[in-house]
């Protein structure tokens, strides 16, 4: 199995605006299958198009899964909307393309999702906790959004520093 690299912070693919996907082809169904492949093997959560190169809006998503074959349900949802949230909370997030930081963020603490699956079907789902925090964190990754342009201006200057020092490091 070949797995697709990352796109890591600071890479301006991840500032891109993704585009609907008009048409299910045969190239899809296998970026879809390789960005489960990626997810778990990172391991995630989810996973972004954009995060594996592809400016397109769709993502993957598997909040619960375990070692075991049949503990992994993962969605592959197209064309992702959120049409109702409910409340605030606060979650301490990580992301795959913005390696060794974590910060809490403040999102919407339920949310109803409704996008597309492979087949053209629609999907509704009423997502909360992490789920629903997770769904948000993947559409701010279509809309060229990371987590850390949600937290403190400060915060974030810290982060940007770290980074400089560990990518002046490893070059
Ligand atoms: O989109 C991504 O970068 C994936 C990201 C999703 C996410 C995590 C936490 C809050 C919001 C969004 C991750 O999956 S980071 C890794 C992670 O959280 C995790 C990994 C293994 C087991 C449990 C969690
Ligand atoms: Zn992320």
């Amino acid at each position: 199995m070949a797995l697709r690299d990352v796109i890591q912070f600071p890479d301006p693919r991840l500032k891109e605006i993704s585009k609907p996907i008009t048409l299910v082809t045969d190239e899809l169904r296998e970026l879809a299958r390789d960005m489960i492949d990626v997810m778990y093997d990172e391991p995630g959560i989810g996973l972004a198009a954009p995060q594996v190169g592809a400016s397109i809006r769709m993502f993957v998503i598997d909040t619960e899964w375990g070692d075991d074959e049949a503990e992994k349900s993962p969605t592959v949802v197209i064309n992702p909307e959120i049409s109702n949230r409910e409340g605030r909370i606060t979650w301490e997030e990580g992301c795959l393309s913005v390696p060794d930081y974590t910060a809490n963020v403040d999102r919407d603490a339920a949310i109803t999702l409704k996008g597309q699956d492979l087949d053209g079907n629609a999907i509704e789902e009423r997502a909360e906790g992490l789920r629903a925090v997770c769904i948000q964190h993947e559409i701010d990754h279509l809309d060229g959004i990371l987590f850390i342009d949600r937290i403190s201006r400060l915060k974030r200057s810290l982060y940007v520093k770290k980074r400089k020092k560990q990518l002046a490091a490893e070059a």
